[in-house]
């Protein structure tokens, strides 16, 4: 009987030590969500990292840690220190990331960074290997992976594989810089079906494809020796029914039920009337483009000083990669540029900008959204971004304004949204203006549309489609090379 081997870099579990013991808590985040119709922890098994370095994982702890992990339907990849300092913190996040979000001149081409990349690959492929058949289903996640498909292929060749990107695929011209750009397209190669959120990663990808392997390419489908590599976009949803039903039973709370940060949201808005508060949230990454963001805000408030009192930013920023210097940079610039500016326009009654840095509780996050009137996402470059998805979610009356980055990958999927060029200052100060000013109708009608095809194309549906297009794609591809 076959089963489905998921794989990503991080398993979707918490480990914790408990009463002597250790338990495997599962994450609730958006892929181990939309993975559930996947992951039944019974005739499938998700193999990761867990977080812990080998260094950091006494040896008397181990046979419980699997334990814990194989209650959960997982098992682990472990890691050194030095492997995930060179194949983590190194070419994943200082080559790759950049990279592919188009910061070259972030982008360090490190041969010692490739080859613990490669090793660690390896390790992660052997994991597989030893759990899988040749009738075995395995789903592949994200830039950390991308040479495991070929690893797998070449050892298992009847497997089915499938592998999903996360984050975007970049033009050819920025491609091509990288110098191990053939073998990671062969890496990914060993795959049946190869999946990205858009059209437009699709098409960077099969140009590359064709340009740097001269490989026969038709329509969306890759002809490699006898196989048959299907290409194809999936655009990844959210589990609307969990941010929508939190975001309702939100509403319904009352007086003391109500968390602290809920009640200051609605001391703010009690005291100011009139008032629209801006939310934006994303982890500390230069992609998310936050700097620049704040920088725009100040922009609007010396262009149109008559909303200064009227408009508060709220930024929430997820602490993230802290060791990589780039994060460490960013950080204090977005620290100095937030006192600067509350410094010089902040009155009696009114700071601009709140800024929180640190991850926030499920329910704090619902506070947020449901309490502010406008989301302001303005990402340089995104796979997708998922929170300006979880945002109309909540929006329980249907009321509120999305101010979404055209270079997020949700855009395409997100028309009714206000979008905007995050290089634009001029452009983005008018759409504050707008969006402050949009009549509850126009906001209503824009989150209607999206709300429902929010809440159908939902993560599960996601997850399931790419499932169901990689199984049909190996029946195919067979079906062709017979005849
Ligand atoms: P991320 O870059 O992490 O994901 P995003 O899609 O926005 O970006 O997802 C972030 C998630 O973290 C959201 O679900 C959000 O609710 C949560 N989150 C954000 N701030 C938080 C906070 N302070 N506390 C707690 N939780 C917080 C990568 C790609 C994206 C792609 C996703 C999924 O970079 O482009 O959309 O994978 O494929």
């Amino acid at each position: 009987m076959s089963k489905t081997i998921i794989i990503s870099n991080r398993l979707p579990v918490q480990l914790q030590i408990s009463d002597g013991g250790m338990s495997a808590i599962p994450s609730v985040g958006g892929l181990a969500t939309g993975m559930k119709s996947v992951h039944d922890g019974k005739n499938s098994l998700w193999i990761g990292w867990s977080g812990l370095t080998e260094e950091d994982t006494p040896e008397s702890l181990v046979p419980a840690i699997d334990k814990a992990l194989a209650e959960q339907g997982c098992a682990q990849v472990s890691l050194t220190k030095e492997e995930v300092d060179g194949f983590y913190f190194g070419f994943s996040n200082r080559t790759i990331w950049p990279l592919f979000h188009y910061f070259l001149e972030y982008t360090e081409f490190e041969l010692s960074f490739w080859e613990t990349y490669r090793q660690v690959n390896q390790k992660f492929a052997d994991a597989i290997l030893a759990q899988s058949g040749p009738d075995d289903i395995i789903w592949v996640h994200d830039y950390q992976l991308m040479l495991v498909p070929q690893m797998v292929k070449e050892k298992n060749p009847g497997a089915t594989i499938g592998f999903f990107l996360h984050i975007p695929f970049p033009s050819y011209e920025i491609f091509r810089t990288m110098p191990w750009r053939e073998e990671v397209l062969q890496g990914l190669l060993g795959s049946d079906l190869i999946g990205f959120h858009t059209y437009d990663y699709e098409r960077h990808f099969l140009s590359s494809v064709r340009r740097l392997l001269s490989l026969d390419v038709h329509f969306n489908d890759i002809y490699l020796d006898n196989r048959i590599i299907k290409v194809d976009s999936f655009p990844m949803g959210i589990d609307y029914k969990r941010f929508h039903e939190a975001a309702v039973a939100n509403d319904q709370l009352k007086g003391k039920e109500r968390s602290d940060l809920q009640k200051k949201l609605d001391d703010h808005k009690a005291s100011a009337p009139g008032t629209k508060l801006i939310l934006s949230i994303d982890r500390l990454d230069y992609s998310k483009g936050i700097a620049k963001r704040i920088n725009a805000f100040e922009y609007f408030l010396r262009k149109y000083p008559e909303y200064k009192e009227k408009m508060r930013l709220i930024i929430l920023a997820v602490p993230s990669r802290s060791n990589v210097p780039q994060y460490m940079l960013l950080k204090k610039e977005i620290d100095e540029l937030v006192g600067r500016i509350n410094g010089e326009l902040s009155t009696v009654n009114w700071t601009p900008i709140w800024y929180f840095y640190r991850s926030m509780p499920f329910e704090n996050l619902i506070d947020l959204y449901t309490s502010c009137d406008i989301a302001w996402l303005t990402p340089l470059r995104d796979g997708m971004n998922l929170v300006a998805k979880e945002y109309i979610a909540t929006r329980t009356d249907k009321t509120g304004v999305l101010i979404l980055s055209e270079m997020a990958g949700s855009a395409y999927e997100m028309n009714e949204a206000l979008l905007i060029n995050p290089n634009n200052f001029e452009q983005q100060a008018d759409t504050l203006k707008r969006a402050f000013e949009m009549p509850k109708e126009e906001q209503m009608a824009r989150n209607m549309f999206l709300q429902k095809r929010l809440e159908r194309y939902n993560v599960e549906v996601w997850a399931q489609e790419f499932m169901s297009v990689l199984k049909n794609q190996k029946s195919e591809e067979q079906e062709q090379v017979v005849t």
